[in-house]
């Protein structure tokens, strides 16, 4: 769990608890670092550096604001946010290449894991009267052969209608839309929870200026993420998003794949919409 507490809805705020965030799962595990790989890496990555200050005759007042603009995202704590926003997608896509089941995406700066554990069925932790068009997501786990995997687990986080995500934006309660999901005997879950809002990247911090700078849209389309797990299979990382949802076609962090656009419909009874999206997980 992080220990920063978000006060203020700031860019240099949800940048320390994002970095909080990865720096907590960091300590967890070990990174290795191999002197050839780190010699081969980072030589190209600045062969590539050199090769465009030639071709475009980079100036000096061009390399200052580059200077300025690096120190900058560091002191905003916006590291996880720029290298997930705009490296991400092509990390996860060398990654998951030889994938047989279910899709996967980036999953982003604002996963927390070990939200609470919830029953098959369940609501997802929010507020009273919390705002939004009701979802009901329902589906079942799967191996590649076709068999509903028993003790599922599905993590769901996302943000509420303001496009917040509880624990990186001020006044939201600790797990609110967070939540592990236990599937049933046969694979299935039901998780009742509301439609998010799209997601724009605060303007007010390093990657903001880098945007504006550059005459970019800072958004990202609404979208539920996911971390599906069952034991004896590889864990998927995931997000789906809204057919027809706005910047869905042009999303920020190029995370959007045709395979994770879901087209819900109206409940039959009552409010809201539902859908169902099967996840099917290749053996470990
Ligand atoms: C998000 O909500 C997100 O999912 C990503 C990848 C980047 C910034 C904010
Ligand atoms: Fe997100």
């Amino acid at each position: 769990m992080t220990d920063t507490t978000i006060e203020q809805a700031t860019a240099a705020a949800s940048g320390a608890a994002a970095t909080e965030q990865f720096r907590s799962k960091q300590r967890a595990g070990t990174t290795d670092v191999d002197t050839k790989r780190v010699d081969t890496l980072v030589s190209d990555l600045l062969s590539a550096t050199h090769e465009i200050i030639r071709r475009h005759k980079v100036t000096y007042a061009e390399y200052d604001a580059l200077k300025s603009w690096l120190i900058r995202v560091g002191e905003d704590g916006e590291w996880p946010l720029f290298l997930d926003v705009w490296v991400e997608h092509v990390v996860e896509e060398v990654a998951n290449e030889n994938r047989e089941g279910s899709k996967g995406t980036i999953e982003g700066p604002y996963y927390v894991p070990d939200s609470p554990r919830l029953p098959a069925e369940a609501t997802l932790p929010m507020r009273d009267g919390e705002q939004g068009t009701a979802l009901l997501f329902q589906g079942q786990v799967r191996s590649v052969d076709g068999t509903g995997l028993a003790g599922a687990t599905i993590e769901m986080w996302h943000a509420d209608n303001d496009g917040l995500y509880s624990q990186f934006a001020p006044g939201l309660p600790e797990w609110n839309l967070r939540g592990t999901v236990v599937a049933d005997d046969q694979g299935d879950f039901k998780i009742h929870t509301v439609e998010p809002a799209p997601y724009q990247i605060p303007t007010d911090g390093s990657c903001g200026r880098l945007i504006a700078a550059a005459g970019w849209h800072a958004w990202r389309p609404a979208h539920l993420h996911l971390k599906v797990s069952a034991p004896g299979h590889q864990l998927i990382t995931t997000q789906l998003y809204f057919k027809g949802g706005e910047h869905v076609v042009d999303d920020i962090a190029s995370a959007v794949k045709p395979e994770l656009i879901l087209d819900p419909s109206p409940v039959a009874e009552g409010t809201g919409r539902e859908v169902t999206y099967d996840f099917v997980l290749d053996k470990a």
